[in-house]
């Protein structure tokens, strides 16, 4: 029998694009226009099981998976035991409580006695333990925003993103209790001959992730200007620089932050460097 790694993804919804995107981007392609429960991949020891976010830590502790990808605060919710492997920078997100915006809210302490609604009672019950205040939480599954203006709770626990559908609910963020992202979770029984896979899965992912938001820079730069250009590159790695053919003048490569790219390439400029080419990186392997 082929020995494979069985990974539980989110059918749709938010994760799903990004998972699959995250898979492709390793090399590990699996054919898509056939996704029903199970899924093949072509060229990698990996089966895909599509399933609701819900359920997918659950199914990786009962080894039904031996891994997953799932937004962190599924795996808090559901309380099952197992290995965070890997943060995977996508499905950002925080799990915070929220007021009608006319209370004045001055700390914790304004729950006490409270009803909460919330799709996420186990992080809520745990938290509130912790400090001491004991709420009402009201179990809901969907549409939790709209439960104070809806007379069900006093107040909400849920998941914000941008913050824009608690203002247009009426409500604002008063304690941020959970940051999230999505995560790539392992079964802690993982057998032992799966284990190789496992750590391709994990030296591949974190490739691509090393590779987003980098672009790869070169430039023509007089070589008196090599040392003022090393110190507007204060966040890479050592920039390889070569002589060209024309006395006096080097080519610089470097690695550049998304974030930087433009002060950093402004600031180049002005210093004389010529024939900039901003390439964008595809794979970075330490
Ligand atoms: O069907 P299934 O059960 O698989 O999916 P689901 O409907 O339960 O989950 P889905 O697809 O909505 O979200 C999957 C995961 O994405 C969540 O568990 C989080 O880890 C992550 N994530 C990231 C988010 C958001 N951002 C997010 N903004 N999940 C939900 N939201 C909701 C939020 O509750 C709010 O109501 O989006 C709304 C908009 O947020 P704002 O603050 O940007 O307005
Ligand atoms: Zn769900």
């Amino acid at each position: 029998m082929n020995i494979m790694i069985r990974l539980a993804i989110q059918s749709k919804g938010r994760l799903n694009e990004e998972s699959l995107r995250l898979l492709k981007d390793s090399g590990i392609n699996v054919d898509d226009s056939r996704r029903k429960f199970l899924g093949q991949a072509s060229d990698f020891p990996l089966e895909l099981l599509y399933l609701r976010d819900d359920d997918i830590p659950g199914v990786v502790a009962d080894g039904s998976a031996d891994m997953g990808i799932v937004g962190l605060n599924e795996v808090e919710e559901s309380g099952v035991d197992v290995e965070i492997a890997c943060h995977l920078g996508f499905g950002k997100c925080r799990l915070s409580l929220a007021v009608p915006k006319s209370v004045e809210y001055e700390g914790l302490e304004w729950f006490e006695g409270k009803s909460i609604a919330t799709s996420y009672p186990s992080i809520l019950s745990r938290f509130l333990k912790e400090r001491g205040i004991s709420a009402q939480i009201r179990k809901i599954m969907g549409s939790v925003e709209i439960a104070p203006a809806a007379g069900i709770a006093d107040s909400i626990f849920d998941i914000v993103s941008s913050g824009g559908t608690l203002v247009s609910n009426g409500l604002k963020e008063v304690e941020r209790v959970l940051d999230s992202e999505a995560v790539l979770i392992c079964r802690r029984d993982l057998p032992e001959d799966r284990k190789f896979i496992r750590e391709s899965i994990l030296f591949r992912f974190g490739s691509v992730q090393e590779s987003r938001g980098k672009k790869y820079v070169l430039m023509n730069i007089p070589t008196a200007k090599v040392p003022d250009a090393m110190s507007l590159l204060p966040s890479m790695r050592s920039p390889t620089v070569m002589p060209l053919a024309l006395e006096g003048w080097s080519s610089l490569h470097s690695v550049v932050d998304d974030a930087s790219l433009w002060d950093t390439v402004e600031g180049l400029k002005r210093i004389g460097a010529e024939g900039i080419l901003i390439l964008n990186v595809d794979k970075v392997i330490d």
